[in-house]
């Protein structure tokens, strides 16, 4: 099924199927585009850690907050590019670099993130980064150095977006997309769920993400990794079974998306996992940490894995 248009009743509508139904509608959308028994896996670091200027209400890098993160400068080339070699040597395929600015700006240390996807990109890995909002010149240079994603989040609704952001907007984030897209990169872009939004915002973003002109070719699902000494860490609600919705309604209505189980799956329990990648999702972080906070063991992951007999997906197996 490719939906050209979609809107939250349409999603609505799959979203609150009996769980039986749409769990079956999931696994045969998922069967019709993609090898069920791979998963792609993305390594993520971040490269510039910290003193972010936004207040975003779930994220342990903004400067307004007391967290456990010390602000880093921008991290050396070398540093970085062993990170992604010994990503690779783990098996990943795509390499993820974050950055926690509000916003790229011109000069040196943009011109050695543009370095740093050289380099990525001569190792044979797909690169994707993550640097705030982009203006076109800026995106341009960064698919001119061998770019493929630009990861980008929409996080929530746009209801519930002023609860979890005050210091940008939600059409800054689109605006963003839209100008990654002009300049021929692929999307990654998704939100978070668990963070005291509800039902109906997570139904929003997924409309959201189907009636973009191009969707996502990559969408993150984030569980809230509650970071002490932020606002939304108090609010943070976990359902299961609507993270299971979630990824199973994404499946549906983005049938050649790639969805990645993201943050949150060192708390997540085999069985959860299990049955998102059932449902659908064919992407991990792989690696022993994301940006500030612990990942899902490289160990527990290959004993998942081999306990389910899938495995991970080879580069280039499609894209
Ligand atoms: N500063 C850039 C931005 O905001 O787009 C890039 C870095 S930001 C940390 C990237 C994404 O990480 C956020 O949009 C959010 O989806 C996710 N994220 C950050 N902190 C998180 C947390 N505590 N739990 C779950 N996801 C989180
Ligand atoms: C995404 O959707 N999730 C990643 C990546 N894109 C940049 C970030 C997760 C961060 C989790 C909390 C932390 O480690 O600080
Ligand atoms: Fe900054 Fe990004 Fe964290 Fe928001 S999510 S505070 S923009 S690093």
């Amino acid at each position: 099924m490719q939906l050209t248009e979609i809107d939250a009743a349409a999603v609505r509508e799959i979203y609150e199927r009996p769980f039986p139904e749409l769990a079956f509608a999931a696994i045969a959308a998922h069967r019709a585009a993609f090898d069920p028994l791979a998963i792609q896996r993305s390594t993520l670091l971040s490269i510039k850690t910290g003193g972010c200027s936004e207040d975003c209400g779930y994220c342990a890098q903004s400067a307004r907050r007391e967290t456990h993160v010390r602000p880093e400068p921008l991290a050396p080339i070398d540093e970085v590019v062993a990170a992604a070699r010994a990503a690779k040597a783990e098996g990943a395929t795509r390499f993820c670099m974050g950055a926690a600015w509000r916003g790229v700006k011109d000069g040196p240390a943009f011109e050695r993130v543009l370095e740093m996807v050289r380099e990525v990109s001569a190792l044979g890995m797909e690169s994707c980064v993550t640097l705030g909002a982009l203006q076109p010149h800026q995106a341009r240079a960064l698919r001119e150095a061998g770019l493929q994603y630009y990861n980008h989040n929409l996080d929530t609704s746009r209801d519930y977006y002023p609860q979890v952001v005050s210091t940008h907007d939600y059409d800054d984030r689109l605006e963003t997309l839209e100008v990654a897209r002009a300049a021929g990169l692929k999307l990654c872009c998704g939100g978070i769920i668990g963070m005291g939004e509800s039902r109906d915002d997570r139904i929003a973003l997924i409309a959201e993400l189907a009636a973009m002109e191009r969707p996502p070719e990559s969408v993150p699902v984030n569980v809230l990794v509650p970071i002490e000494g932020t606002p939304l860490a108090e609010r943070a609600t976990f359902d299961p079974i609507e993270l299971a919705r979630t990824v199973a309604t994404l499946r549906i209505v983005l049938p050649s998306s790639y969805i990645r189980l993201a943050a949150g799956r060192s708390a997540m329990s085999a069985e959860l996992q299990a049955l998102c990648f059932l449902l659908g999702a064919n992407s991990v972080f792989a690696g022993d940490r994301l940006l500030t906070t612990e990942n899902a063991p490289l160990d527990s992951d290959a004993a998942l894995f081999a306990a389910l007999g899938v495995r991970a997906e080879p580069a280039s197996a499609r894209h």
